[in-house]
């Protein structure tokens, strides 16, 4: 199965080292249309399925003031990607959540990745994923992304959601 998965967040979250970390050598470098802002552009393999990655430009929000916030908006609702991994900064947990309520608002099929755990830990901060994951409504995963940690159950993640939606569609025909 070909599955597409935009990776959202704030600005300084990390996307990009996940977007390297789960793409490796497989990338593009180009630019969004009309525009000066990089794009990013990706794919890897996993358990069978191809999985095609674009690094969004970090945003605070998708109200669309910023020439950032408008093109991730119009990529999430034009390209309509089976899967959006919405990257936050652990330690900065409240304001991050600002747009995971907008990405979940939008109606994307989304999955809440907690990076930054080791500088969150350092603070003192310990976060129920469980609780997080039940009270939002969404699958949540731990990760440090320069030591890699969590990058498995990630793809994993990502391969489940885009397979159980396909499951989803047909059953509503
Ligand atoms: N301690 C720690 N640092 C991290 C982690 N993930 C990323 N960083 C660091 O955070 C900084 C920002 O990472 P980037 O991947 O550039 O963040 P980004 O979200 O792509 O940022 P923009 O493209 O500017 O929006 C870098 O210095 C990373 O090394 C993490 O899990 N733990
Ligand atoms: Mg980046």
């Amino acid at each position: 199965m070909r599955i597409s998965v935009a990776l959202a967040g704030n600005p300084n979250v990390g996307k990009s080292v996940i977007f390297n970390n789960l793409t490796g050598g497989h990338q593009h470098v180009g630019n969004w249309p009309g525009k000066t802002v990089e794009k990013k552009e990706g794919y890897f393999e996993h358990k069978g399925h191809r999985v095609y990655v674009v690094d969004l430009p970090g945003t605070y929000s998708l109200t669309a003031y910023s020439p950032e916030e408008l093109i991730a908006r119009s990529y999430l609702i034009e390209e309509r990607p089976d899967v959006v991994v919405d990257i936050v900064d652990a330690s900065n947990l409240e304001r991050n959540l600002y747009l995971t309520l907008q990405l979940i608002e939008l109606g994307v099929d989304l999955i809440l990745d907690l990076n930054k755990i080791d500088l969150a830990e350092s603070a003192g901060i310990a976060i129920d994923c469980e609780r997080l994951s039940s009270i939002l409504g969404v699958p949540v995963v731990e990760t440090v992304a320069p030591k890699r940690v969590g990058m498995e159950e990630l793809k994993d993640l990502i391969v489940e959601l885009a397979v159980s939606k396909v499951a989803r569609v047909e059953v509503k025909g």
